[in-house]
């Protein structure tokens, strides 16, 4: 595994489901508990990834990647984002907070667009990408997702898929979070946005505790 000096935490989840929002609460408190942060975001979250996001996001009738295409875009942005931005700042001691990392393609790629596990593996084997120390899952209804994005307006091509794909998404999350229930926690975020900053809060003071108390 990759030894780094700082934490590697990622808020991942449904669409909608406050994650942007939950956030800066997160940033908040690892601040307040003396780490100094960096937060960063997938796809995106360096020059060339944010250009790549956009050719991800687009309205479906302006682009449409194969599934393929969808894949090596994600890949190159988090390759782009792990190497020159994610490990020099763990390296430093940096507490890197991510909103998405890969469980997001387990999710999105996987569950959602059906690629298997281990076709995503061998992609993500020439990223290199980092595993997590803790990742909060922001669990929604698929249904509820869709409300709150319809809400917003103007959804992205992702945003525009149906039910059925949310709802394999959805499952997908779930079975990850099962299988890695050491480093993934779901949080319920169909609550209200205080009940939900309580649940983080809830979270990462329990993880920081158990860190730090192993560092002693
Ligand atoms: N994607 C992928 O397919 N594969 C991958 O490997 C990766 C990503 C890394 C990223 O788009 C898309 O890329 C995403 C998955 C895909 N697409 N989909 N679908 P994004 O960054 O634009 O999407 P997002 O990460 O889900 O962000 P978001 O839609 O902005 O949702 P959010 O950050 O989780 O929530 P929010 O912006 O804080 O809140 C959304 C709305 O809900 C807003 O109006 C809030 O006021 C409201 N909200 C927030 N919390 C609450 C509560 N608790 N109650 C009620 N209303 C709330």
């Amino acid at each position: 595994m990759y030894e780094r000096k700082g934490l590697f935490i990622v808020l991942d989840g449904m669409e909608g489901s406050g994650k942007t929002t939950q956030i800066k609460i997160a940033e908040k408190l690892m601040r307040s508990w003396g780490y100094e942060v960096v937060t960063v975001r997938e796809p995106g979250g360096t020059e060339l990834g944010e250009q790549l996001r956009k050719l991800l996001l687009a309205a479906p009738l302006e682009v449409r990647p194969t599934p393929v295409a969808e894949m090596l875009l994600l890949q190159a942005s988090r390759s782009q984002l792990t190497d020159t931005v994610i490990k020099p700042a763990l390296n430093e001691g940096y507490c890197v907070i991510s909103d998405r990392y890969t469980l997001s393609t387990y999710a999105y790629q996987g569950s959602g667009r059906g690629w298997s596990v281990a076709a995503i593996k061998t992609f993500g084997y020439l990223v290199h990408p980092i595993t997590p120390d803790l990742t909060l899952v922001f669990d929604l209804p698929a249904q509820l997702s869709m409300q709150r994005v319809a809400a917003r307006g103007n959804p992205d091509r992702i945003e525009s898929e149906g039910l059925d794909f949310f709802e394999r998404v959805r499952r997908g999350y779930h079975d990850y979070a099962a299988q890695q229930s050491s480093r993934v926690k779901l949080i319920d975020a169909s609550k209200d946005a205080s009940a939900v900053s309580k649940a983080v809060y809830r979270a990462l003071h329990g993880f920081i505790r158990k860190y730090e108390s192993a560092l002693e």
